[in-house]
């Protein structure tokens, strides 16, 4: 497994901006997940931390406990109370879907 630490001294040759996305978006999740126990999961509190300090443009409300508390239901797909990085993937779809214009 890899570190988080050894993850930011991997350097590339050069960065393109969708890598370099992609990159922001697993360390930083790694980041907010890895504040309690499971390091690999986010709890509501660590989610709420994430939403509220990453992407305050984009979700509306995000410090709203009730806003945070659907968001958290419609992600969790198996109801266990944590987000894996492939559930929290879809707010970062959904979010990048509205945003660009390509929703229905
Ligand atoms: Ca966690
Ligand atoms: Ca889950």
């Amino acid at each position: 497994m890899v570190s988080y630490k050894a993850l930011l001294s991997v350097k590339l040759p050069f960065q393109l901006d969708m890598e370099s996305a992609i990159n922001v978006l697993v360390a930083q999740f790694k980041t907010f997940a890895s504040k309690d126990g499971s390091s690999h999961t986010l709890s509501k509190e660590e989610f709420q931390t994430l939403v509220a300090s990453q992407l305050p443009n984009l979700v509306k409300n995000a410090s709203d406990p009730a806003v945070i508390d659907n968001l958290m239901s419609s992600l969790d797909e198996n109801n266990d109370g944590e987000l894996t990085f492939q559930e929290f993937w879809q707010l970062i779809g959904k979010l990048a879907s509205t945003h660009g214009g390509f929703s229905q």
